[in-house]
């Protein structure tokens, strides 16, 4: 499959997925978010792949929906938010979501608006000393959308995550280390080779079992403690059968590294 917008490259099970629109700051138009949404699906599916990068080309990670061509859809007329969320957006932070693979987000540069909310899709982030983050919505006289009201309040808590949505205002990689939201910060020239390093480490991990953590995590969200123990019990029994299940005791007991296949 050969895409126009984003860049897929897959190395050693690792896949990188790039934002490819540099002199846009990676904004995404219908076409990247299509395509972004059909890699996602793919990866799930190639049994080769067993973590995702998602990253962007240049000095941006992703600047939110791309407004010209947003305003070139409302000029056409009969354009609805509500519609386009519901048909683009929404579905592409589901598909992240439920991915039975890791996620990292390596953040280059600038994650505004949605491009935000892509980042909060990702279940690592690991940002550049110059990357920085905005919710850029109500500058433009939008309401967070993409998953942010969602993700954001889950992840740093209501007081910091309305304060970023209400004023908009533009953190750096630094204070969003400490607000939470970021697992790591490292120089930019550094960003490449540790996410990588991260990368390698889910490259030969349980594939099949991160998967049912990530479904567990995301049930318990929105679920009593009764019904998510319910819950982890059943995962826990689709993890017990796994093949690396397996493969992890034997290795313990043999005292040696465990060969997980993914399975
Ligand atoms: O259904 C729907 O579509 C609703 C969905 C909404 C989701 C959203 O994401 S709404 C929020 C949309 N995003 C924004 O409002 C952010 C707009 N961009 C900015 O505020 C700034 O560009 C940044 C703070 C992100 C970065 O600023 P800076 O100074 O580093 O870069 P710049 O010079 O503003 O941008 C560089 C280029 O990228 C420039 O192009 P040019 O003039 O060199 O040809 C700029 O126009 C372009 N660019 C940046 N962001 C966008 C963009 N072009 C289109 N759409 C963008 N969002």
């Amino acid at each position: 499959m050969s895409f126009e917008t984003i860049l897929y490259q897959i190395d050693n099970s690792i896949l990188t997925i790039t934002l490819n629109r540099p002199d846009k700051l990676n904004a995404m138009t219908p076409i990247l978010l299509r395509e972004l949404k059909e890699a996602f699906e793919q990866a799930n599916n190639d049994q080769v792949v067993r973590v995702v990068i998602l990253t962007g080309a240049g000095r941006g990670f992703c600047a939110g929906a791309d407004l010209a061509a947003a305003s070139e859809l409302m000029m056409r007329g009969g354009f609805s938010y509500e519609e386009n969320l519901n048909a683009t957006y929404n579905p592409l932070i589901l598909t992240m979501q439920n991915l039975q693979k890791p996620i990292i987000a390596a953040v280059n540069g600038v994650a505004a608006g949605a491009g935000m909310s892509l980042t909060l899709a990702c279940d690592i982030r690991i940002a550049a000393e110059s990357a920085s983050f905005l919710q850029a919505f109500v500058k433009i006289g939008l309401v967070p959308d993409s998953g942010s009201t969602w993700m954001l309040p889950r992840l740093i808590g209501l007081t910091k995550a309305l304060e970023l949505m209400l004023t908009g205002k533009k953190v750096t990689a630094q204070e969003a280390l400490e607000l939470g939201f970021v697992n790591q910060v490292v120089p930019d020239a550094e960003l490449s080779a540790t996410v990588q390093q991260m990368a390698q480490l889910f490259a030969v991990a349980p594939t099949k079992t991160i998967g049912l953590i990530k479904q567990a995590v995301n049930f318990a969200a929105t679920s009593s403690l009764e019904d998510a123990m319910k819950n982890e019990a059943r995962l826990q029994d689709a993890a017990g059968k796994s093949a690396d299940h397996m493969e992890g005791v034997a290795a313990f007991l043999e005292k040696r590294p465990a060969a997980f296949k993914g399975e």
